[in-house]
């Protein structure tokens, strides 16, 4: 039998948390012969809440989970992790200032990137979900200088699990059998969703989105806008924000990382820019990318047309004005 991965999640008492942690257990993330240990974090008052998720686990009576570590010492709770998904995050209130919210997260990152820093495996892949979720990744990479920057990256496999499905709802087609989307730059309203590369397999080969969508008036703003605001439509009809798409995306993100994707088939993480596509370096910026062994390459050589162009650098843009803003909050 394989060896347990242990798997942090920071924070299951609150809605993604509290999702994701049984599809880890039932091998949704690393599949169905991998056994896992639990490592979960919760903030101090959330302390009985999350005694209540271990309570849980354990009346789930899951054949693949190990082991549960429950704590809210973020020492303790990075011992030896293989995987960190950190949902943990302080989420904007009304009436608050973008800095109060940004010092607050890059407070909580900093300190969790210390934790990660000293007691993670050596091959620690990290995913950052909360928000702004590709600021607080490059808090946390630059707090946890040897964690290798190729293992910490950003959710924007929700964003692109949106555009997949917007499109099958478009042409009816099934959503497996639609492809190759790439979400762009930060996970925010300036995101990028691009269908310029994306096909579906039909029984007649592979077919260009374009093509059978036959409506570029739609494709360059409806469903462009569609999948930038879709997050806060979930909020309007369900009045609480996504949680399991979030935590499902979560769980593909990490799933194609570690055991790789399908030959001809790429995804969007959000990771350290190396420069490609002219992105300044070291942002976390979202773009394509397949795996293979455990690493992500980003996907070259795609033609870039004006509009995306623009698209590309605006997004870019806010990116870098978040950063601005997260390194002030550092002094
Ligand atoms: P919840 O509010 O249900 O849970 C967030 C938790 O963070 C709360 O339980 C809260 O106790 C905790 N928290 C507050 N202060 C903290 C601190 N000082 N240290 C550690 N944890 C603290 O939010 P949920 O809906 O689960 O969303 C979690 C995060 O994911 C949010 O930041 C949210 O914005 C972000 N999202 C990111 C998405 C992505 O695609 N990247 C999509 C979904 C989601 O909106």
């Amino acid at each position: 039998a394989k060896d347990p991965v242990r798997v942090l999640v920071t924070v299951v008492a609150g809605q993604i948390g509290y999702a994701i942690v049984p599809m880890i257990a039932r091998g949704a993330m690393l599949g169905p012969d991998q056994p896992v240990i639990l490592h979960m974090l919760d903030i101090e008052p959330a302390a009985e809440a999350l005694n209540g998720v271990r309570m849980e686990l354990i009346d789930a009576a899951f054949p693949l989970l190990k082991g549960v570590v429950a704590t809210t010492n973020a020492e303790e709770a990075c011992k030896g992790v293989n995987i960190a998904v950190m949902v943990g995050g302080f989420p904007r209130k009304e009436g608050m200032e973008r800095k109060d919210v940004m010092s607050k997260n890059v407070s909580i990152y900093k300190a969790q990137a210390s934790a990660l820093e000293k007691h993670a495996a050596e091959d620690c892949k990290v995913l950052v979900v909360a928000n702004p979720a590709n600021t607080n990744a490059l808090i946390l990479k630059k707090f946890a200088p040897s964690i290798p920057e190729k293992n910490i990256t950003c959710l924007t496999r929700l964003d692109h699990n949106r555009a997949l499905g917007q499109i099958s709802e478009r042409i009816n087609v099934h959503v497996g059998d639609v492809k190759n989307v790439i979400i762009w730059g930060n996970h925010s309203s300036t995101q990028y969703p691009d269908v310029n590369h994306a096909t579906v397999a039909t029984s007649s080969g592979e077919k260009n989105v374009r093509e059978l969508v036959a409506d570029d008036n739609w494709l360059n703003s409806e469903f462009i806008t569609m999948v930038q605001q879709r997050g806060a439509a979930i909020i309007k009809a369900r009045k609480l924000s996504s949680a399991l798409s979030a935590a499902s995306s979560a769980c593909d993100h990490i799933r194609d990382w570690v055991l790789g994707t399908p030959k001809g088939k790429w995804v969007s993480m959000g990771v350290y820019s190396d420069g490609s596509y002219g992105i300044q370096p070291g942002l976390i910026y979202s773009f394509p990318v397949t795996c293979e062994k455990g690493e992500w390459s980003i996907v070259q050589g795609l033609k870039i047309d004006e509009f995306s162009r623009a698209k590309l650098d605006a997004t870019e843009q806010e990116l870098i004005e978040e950063k601005a803003l997260a390194y002030s909050c550092l002094n």
